[in-house]
């Protein structure tokens, strides 16, 4: 059995609840900013989550939900090829403006553990990664706004967004981190907290620890190593969903006896 060399960490959900608060909020202002109507809830939200990457949820949105909800297909401003791209991208790119100065106004912080998690990590030398299909700059907007301008430079890889052509539950962004680390799936322990998540990491062969959320809490988590409720805190107890842990809050140790059973 290989020894455990690095953690690879989601973002959206797992880090923190940056869908409910922050990208939601965000796709919101943007829709207001460009004179349009659309508003979405955060019950229609949990729908359009099934798929991920924001472009690619506008334009879900626009093909299974606008139509039920309006009677009719959108058909404006651009609905056909080139200019629809354009016009998706740039609401896209407003979304993620809105997005980056949520976070800097501190709309979103860490889920519990995470800070106590990371900073026993870095402490061990145990290498660090994030894979995520969000934006890289939202990655950037929400570490160094919760943890400090250097936490950039803690993460060994920051995998994210459009830098792989298909996004998870592809397993795409998992290769890609291992490969920059020069690592193999049997030396990492990946933290996810969705079904499309957990879909691409264990397409990638990672071991996985699930956090679950209000958005996720019902999801399909076949094949998990471990679901906890959160990483929980000494004085803030984690509560085991599913899997083999006498532990009361997630810790280094706890990672490599999962990543050992
Ligand atoms: C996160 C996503 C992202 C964000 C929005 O999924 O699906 O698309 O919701 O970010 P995961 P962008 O946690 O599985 O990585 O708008 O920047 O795509
Ligand atoms: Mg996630």
């Amino acid at each position: 059995m290989s020894q455990l060399e690095a953690l690879i960490f989601d973002v959206d959900g797992t880090l923190a609840d940056t869908e409910r608060d922050g990208h939601l909020v965000a796709f919101n202002m943007a829709f207001k900013e460009a004179g349009l109507d659309w508003h979405w809830s955060a019950e229609l939200y949990g729908d359009l989550l099934a798929v991920t990457g924001g472009k690619e949820r506008i334009r879900y949105y626009l093909d299974d939900f606008y139509p039920s909800e309006r009677g009719e297909k959108f058909s404006s401003p651009a609905t056909q090829d080139e200019a629809f791209i354009e016009f998706v991208a740039g609401l896209h790119a407003a979304k993620t403006h809105f997005y980056k100065q949520l976070m800097a106004e501190g709309a979103v912080p860490l889920r519990s553990g995470v800070v106590r998690l990371f900073k026993e990590a870095r402490e061990a030398n145990m290498r660090l990664a994030i894979a995520t299909t969000t934006t890289p700059g939202n990655v950037t907007a929400l570490l160094t706004h919760t943890l400090g301008e250097d936490s950039i430079d803690w993460f060994e890889v920051i995998a994210a967004g459009d830098i792989v052509a298909a996004k998870k539950p592809a397993a795409d962004i998992y290769h890609y981190a291992i490969e920059q680390m020069n690592l193999k799936p049997e030396q990492c322990l990946a933290f996810e907290d969705s079904h499309n998540g957990i879909l691409s990491s264990k397409g990638a062969d990672l071991k996985t620890v699930i956090t679950i959320n209000d958005y996720t809490k019902d999801h399909e988590f076949t094949g998990a190593d471990l679901i906890l409720s959160d990483f929980g805190e000494p004085d803030q107890p984690m509560s085991v969903l599913s899997g083999d842990c006498d532990d009361s809050y997630f810790s280094l140790s706890t990672a490599r006896k999962i990543h050992q059973a």
